[in-house]
């Protein structure tokens, strides 16, 4: 009989969809690792490492990095986690980038956001993030308490070169053409739950009540 079995679950939506809004709600909530290639990408660009400094114009543009090297990152990541419950977001993106993760682990859930495309790109033009934390701010939704700053740390927060009105348009193309194949992947796999609505708040308790199923059902299952 396992001690505990561990939750391995994928946040999946198009940009802007509020992925990693919820994503630190269910951290809250749940306390699984969260894990966002976006935010990985973007350490790497700040820490001008050789990987960040090839893929910065790639992701500038709006267009996804390669599946290679994308899959070799994350899979490095989750092989330190191997003990952890985890949730990754923005990954995977491409059906390529699925079977790849596929190799490697069972993913229990996959929760899908279904937002409407003209709600996300008024929200991605007033975003503000924390780089170092990947914090997300909006001065709309969710304003930081002082204008500008972080929250937790008093640091200054930046816009994202790639929540330009032009890049967001090829983000959410790219989506429609590599990624919605995921969600079909996934639904066939018997895995896939989509949350549909314009306003994380009224998606967010329809959530939470799944997982504390999905999570009690997990549990029984261990002790059983
Ligand atoms: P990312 O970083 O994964 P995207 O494009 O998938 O980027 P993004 O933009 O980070 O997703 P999100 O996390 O889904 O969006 O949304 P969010 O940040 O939580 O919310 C968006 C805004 O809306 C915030 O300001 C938030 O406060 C606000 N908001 C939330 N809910 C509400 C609401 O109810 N109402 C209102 N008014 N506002 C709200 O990937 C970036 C790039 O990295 C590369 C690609 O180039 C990609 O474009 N990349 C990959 N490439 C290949 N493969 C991969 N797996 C890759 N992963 C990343
Ligand atoms: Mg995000």
């Amino acid at each position: 009989m396992a001690l505990r079995s561990i939750f391995r679950a994928v946040i999946m939506g198009p940009p802007g969809s509020g992925k990693g809004t919820v994503s630190a709600r269910i951290v809250k909530s749940f306390g699984p690792k969260h894990l966002s290639s976006g935010d990985l990408l973007r350490a790497n660009i700040t820490a001008k490492t050789e990987l960040g400094l090839l893929m910065k114009s790639c992701i500038d543009q709006g267009q996804l990095v390669p599946d290679d090297v994308i899959s070799r990152l994350i899979l490095r990541e989750l092989r330190a986690m191997e003990q952890t419950d985890w949730l990754l977001d923005g990954f995977p993106r491409t059906v390529s980038q699925a079977e790849a993760l596929d190799t490697v682990y069972c993913v229990d859930t996959v929760i899908n956001l279904d937002v409407p495309f003209q709600t996300i790109k008024q929200r991605l033009t007033s975003r503000w993030i924390h780089t170092p934390s990947g914090r997300v701010y909006n001065m709309d939704f969710n304003p930081p308490r002082v204008a500008g700053l972080d929250d937790d740390t008093g640091e200054a927060l930046v816009q994202r070169d790639d929540d330009t009105p032009e890049t967001v348009t090829r983000r959410l193309k790219a989506y429609e053409n590599l990624t919605e194949p995921v969600l079909e992947y996934y639904r066939s796999k018997g895995v896939l739950e989509t949350f549909s609505g314009t306003e994380t708040n009224k998606i967010w308790p329809h959530i939470q009540v799944f997982l504390n199923e999905k999570l009690s059902t997990m549990k029984q299952k261990v002790v059983a």
